[in-house]
């Protein structure tokens, strides 16, 4: 059996993890998470191709190549969780199964935190537990493929 391929998506603003507000996401730079994410894919023998963009379109492309080429997706959306109705339709157009993960837990913050557009269209959520959101994440995507 081909080795299955996760495609790990970062939205908006993640590229200052560790740098800014670590009362909220904690000290980890997103490098520092990418290292954990690809120890545990080695684990569970499970390929990852690791990335972040700060721009919508360019997050809605990487959704829309994925077709075909990963079998599962486990993304924090970020900011565009709130927003992004065009992140919905590309995750919903490929059928990728997808995780959505959250640093922090977005129900016990502002309460335009608490919808995500993203959520009616994953396989399930991951929030509140740091960088464990994303080793969680991996586990609960790669659960999906066996
Ligand atoms: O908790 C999460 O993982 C979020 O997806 C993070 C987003 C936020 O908009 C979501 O509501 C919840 C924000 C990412 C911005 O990350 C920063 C990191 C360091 C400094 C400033 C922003």
């Amino acid at each position: 059996m081909a080795t299955k391929r996760i495609l790990v998506l970062n939205g908006p603003n993640l590229n200052l993890l560790g740098k800014r507000q670590p009362e909220i996401y904690g000290r980890a730079s997103l490098s520092d998470i990418e290292k954990q994410v690809r120890a545990l894919a080695k684990e569970l023998g499970v390929e990852i191709d690791f990335r972040q963009s700060n721009s919508e379109g360019e997050l809605v492309t990487w959704i829309q190549d994925a077709a075909g080429k990963f079998d599962a997706l486990v993304i924090n959306p970020a900011a565009y969780t709130h927003t992004s109705l065009a992140m919905r339709d590309a995750i919903s157009a490929v059928g990728i199964p997808t995780v959505e993960i959250h640093l922090s837990n977005i129900h016990k913050r502002e309460s335009f935190r608490h919808h995500s557009y993203i959520a009616e269209v994953a396989v399930g959520q991951i929030a509140g537990f740091g960088v464990q959101s994303y080793l969680m994440g991996l586990r609960a995507a790669a659960a999906q493929l066996v």
